[in-house]
């Protein structure tokens, strides 16, 4: 049944049916899942077939077709609940021992920080760069630390089989060894307002060799001009999924397209003319004023933006006045 188990469940993956297994322990998770669901059908079929089975070879043909009498059967009743009871510890000893795994930290493995915020996933490596995506080698124990600004978010990689909660105030943490290169979803799977469903980052499992090549790229970000940091911070700092730049459409807040130099219309009815100030006072306090027709989602970023970003991003949104 195991080696059943085992080849369904690389059926599955041959067929596209479940997320491709980025990880050992992914493989191993599926062939559990694999004989759970192989266990059931054949549970399944077992029953619903002996009912209907029985149904049809004892119904009653005449009215003084009598039932036997019969009130037990100590032993089939004691093999039923003997074989389940066997595969329902067998079912918990094999869970236990792949979810042991999950949560046993390696020693030596690479750790990267990441934040959850409404709506995107920040990543912060040791070296100092931050980053919107999360790049990590290949074949190397990988520790993600996690945490929130804002609310309760999770952390969930599906090729890895491997979800966590990111807590505000706490820090938790998972592990994984990636064996697959290629890029893979992460989602947050823990319901966190409006844009929760676009709160999506890229995990790009790369050879040992690019992964230097692309931290010492991403540490050489303080030299990129500013209107390019505003552009990536655009991404990081999760504005990308409330405001448009490039199009003029609205989403949860006003397009910043032809924005900047423009005369806003306020809720109060009056208008203002957009210029740094105006754009840093949205930034930081957005509730001080507000664009008529739009409600207050704007969280603050009060404390979450150092000078140097908050010019960047303006610089950015500058750019996009023309
Ligand atoms: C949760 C959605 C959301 C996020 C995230 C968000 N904003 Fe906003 N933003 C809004 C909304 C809604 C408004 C309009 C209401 C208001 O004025 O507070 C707004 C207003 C603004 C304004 C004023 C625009 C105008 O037309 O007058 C600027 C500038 C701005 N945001 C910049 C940013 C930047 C930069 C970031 C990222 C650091 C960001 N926003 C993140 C929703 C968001
Ligand atoms: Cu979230």
């Amino acid at each position: 049944m195991f080696i059943k188990a085992l080849m369904i469940s690389q059926q599955a993956q041959a067929q596209n049916f479940m997320p491709t297994e980025g990880t050992e322990i992914a493989g191993r998770v599926d062939s559990l899942y694999a004989f759970l669901l192989v266990t059931s059908a054949i549970a399944c079929a077992i029953l619903i077939g002996g009912m209907i089975y029985f149904a049809l070879k004892y119904k009653r043909r005449t009215d003084t077709d009598k039932t036997a009498y019969i009130t037990h059967n100590t032993f089939l009743e004691f093999l039923w609940s003997f074989i389940p009871l066997v595969i329902f510890l067998g079912v918990f000893a094999w869970g236990w021992i792949i979810y042991n795994d999950m949560r046993s930290f390696p020693k030596d493995a690479l750790e990267v920080h990441v934040f959850g915020r409404q709506w995107a996933w920040e990543v912060q490596y040791k070296s100092g760069v931050t980053s919107n995506e999360i790049v990590v080698p290949v074949n190397r124990d990988v520790k993600i630390i996690l945490t929130a600004t804002d609310v309760l978010h999770s952390f969930y990689i599906p090729s890895f089989r491997i979800k966590q909660d990111a807590v505000p105030g706490r820090y938790t943490a998972l592990w994984f060894r990636a064996n697959k290169m290629g890029e893979f979803h992460v989602f947050c799977t823990e319901y966190c307002g409006t844009s929760h469903s676009g709160m999506i980052t890229k995990l790009r499992v790369v050879s040992q060799t690019d992964y230097d090549k692309w931290l010492e790229e991403a540490s050489n970000f303080k030299f990129l001009p500013l209107v390019d940091q505003g552009k990536q911070l655009f991404t990081t700092k999760g504005c990308v999924a409330c405001h448009d730049v490039d199009a003029g459409t609205v989403k949860v807040g006003p397009s910043l397209h032809k924005k900047f130099n423009t005369q806003e219309l306020l809720a109060d009815g009056s208008a203002i003319l957009v210029d740094e100030n105006y754009v840093r006072e949205s930034i930081l306090n957005p509730s001080a004023k507000w664009v008529k027709g739009f409600t207050a989602a704007m969280p603050s970023f009060q404390g979450q933006l150092s000078e140097m970003e908050l010019n960047a991003l303006i610089e950015f949104i500058k750019s996009k006045a023309q």
